[in-house]
């Protein structure tokens, strides 16, 4: 490995740094872990994480002794390259990359990688398993919770690794390149992060800026952002574009309740939406960009048809709870932006008390009061965000919410006032990184609190 013998420094210990971390000194790296909080101990990491014994781990400060010893820093996703240790590394000369760079340059086999603001994780999930039912030894990767650099040391030329890919990760790419990638949609997120939906855009069709002639990528056609830039790269890549709004000449689309493919072997529909237990226009294209990642691969039509009729939605994305005295319960935490929580407010037919709020991406919540469409009883408001998106709602006119100081509390109130035939949805619109380490402790939460009421009501 081009990293034996060189001291790297892994900035972050979550799941990602971790993984990176015992790669590089599986690999033979001089290997620092380090964090920036100082209330750490490297005696647990250590007690739940195997092959760092006698790693060097540091928190809190860096020093510049150290920073001047250092040949590669390892950055995990939460990690912006603005913070001032990245820029003082840089200017240090280290090479710097992400997390996925590194399991990039250490992985083997085909590599289909997965990107947009929302839909990426059901899209990685369906695609995983589309990829199972053909292929012997499948990965899936990535921003769905399972480092790559996790999976990378065991990857063989056979390997078929899916990676769900978000911005965050594609900041601090470099030679990076899928032999098929996929950009679902593209609406403002992280803004706080990636600053104009411009920065966060250049990002997130990074993806295929090492791609190369004959490699696929495939694109929402109904994406006024991919449309114009599948138009930038249609000269020297396979581009496949997928549309849930008109028939294309070739690609995948969805006409009257059926999903087709139009290609070389002319017009074959691959399935009727009430085959399939995913609900709602996005989890469409979200099953047609599966489809065509797949397809790209080798994965015959038929073989693909067969898994659509039996995958199930991923936990948190309008996941149905329980219904307890008449009211039914959905957990949505992963509507972490606006444009998720939207789909998850569309996708209700009940009114609805919307548990919404949490850590302040800064984005603009005015699309997702309007698609509240008179279906939100009450708006339960929590977090960071509660005083901005009050204040939206009542610049929209909309004045029923009411504030609580805790996800405990919100769902305590939703539970004494919801009426028989009414629903409870947690669609925060927010990221949950206030109050809890991630989305799926929230949706935790949520699931553990409901199923404790429901014990109540037996
Ligand atoms: N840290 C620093 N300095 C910093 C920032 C963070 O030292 O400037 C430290 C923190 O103190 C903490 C650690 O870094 O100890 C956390 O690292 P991390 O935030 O990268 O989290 P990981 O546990 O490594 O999880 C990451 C992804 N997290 C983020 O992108 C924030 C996970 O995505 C991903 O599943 C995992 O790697 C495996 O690839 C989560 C996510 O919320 C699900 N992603 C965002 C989203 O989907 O919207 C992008």
């Amino acid at each position: 490995m081009e990293w034996k013998g060189k001291k790297v420094l892994v900035v972050g210990t979550g799941v990602s740094g971790i993984a990176a971390a015992q790669l590089l000194i599986q690999t033979g790296a001089d290997t620092i872990l380090y964090d920036s909080n100082e209330k750490l101990c490297a005696e647990d990491i250590r007690a739940k994480s195997d092959g760092l014994q006698s790693i060097q781990m540091i928190f809190g400060e860096l020093s510049e002794d150290i920073i001047n010893t250092i040949d590669i820093a390892v950055l995990s996703p939460g990690v912006s390259t603005e913070i001032p240790l990245v820029v003082q590394l840089a200017q240090h000369g280290v090479t710097i990359w992400g997390e996925v760079e590194l399991a990039y340059r250490c992985a083997k086999g085909r590599l289909a990688a997965i990107t947009g603001t929302n839909g990426k994780t059901t899209t990685t999930a369906l695609t995983g398993e589309i990829l199972k039912s053909h292929f012997e030894d499948v990965k899936v990767v990535g921003n769905i919770g399972i480092p790559y650099t996790s999976m990378a040391p065991a990857m063989t030329d056979q390997t078929v690794t899916v990676a769900e890919i978000s911005s965050f990760q594609l900041e601090t790419t470099d030679t990076f390149c899928p032999d098929v990638s996929a950009i679902l949609n593209i609406t403002p997120d992280h803004l706080n992060r990636h600053h104009t939906i411009e920065c966060y855009t250049a990002v997130k069709e990074s993806i295929a800026k090492n791609q190369k002639p004959g490699q696929t990528c495939v694109l929402n056609y109904e994406d006024p952002l991919l449309r114009a830039f599948g138009k930038t790269i249609d000269n020297y890549l396979n581009v496949i574009y997928f549309s849930s709004k008109r028939e294309l000449e070739r690609g995948l689309y969805l006409r009257d309740k059926s999903i087709y493919l139009a290609g070389a072997d002319g017009i074959q529909k691959i399935a009727d939406t009430y085959e399939l237990n995913l609900l709602g226009t996005h989890n469409y294209e979200n099953v047609m960009a599966a489809a065509a990642v797949t397809l790209a691969l080798g994965v015959p039509l038929e073989k693909i048809r067969k898994v659509l009729k039996t995958f199930q939605a991923v936990a948190h994305r309008i996941e149905y709870v329980d219904e307890i005295a008449g009211v039914r319960y959905y957990n949505d935490s992963k509507a972490t932006n606006p444009d998720a929580a939207i789909q998850g407010i569309r996708a209700m037919e009940r009114p609805t008390y919307l548990i919404g709020g949490g850590y302040d991406k800064q984005s603009d919540y005015g699309d997702w009061i309007d698609a509240f469409d008179g279906k939100v009883e009450k708006l339960v408001l929590l977090g960071d965000t509660k005083e901005k998106i009050a204040k939206e709602a009542r610049e929209k006119g909309f004045t029923n919410y009411v504030m609580c100081e805790s996800l405990r509390e919100a769902v305590a109130y939703c539970y004494d006032h919801a009426r028989p035939g009414e629903a409870v949805l947690l669609s925060p619109a927010c990221a949950s990184w206030d109050m809890f380490p991630n989305y799926e402790k929230r949706g935790d939460l949520f699931k553990e609190m409901v199923r404790s009421y429901g014990q109540r009501e037996v």
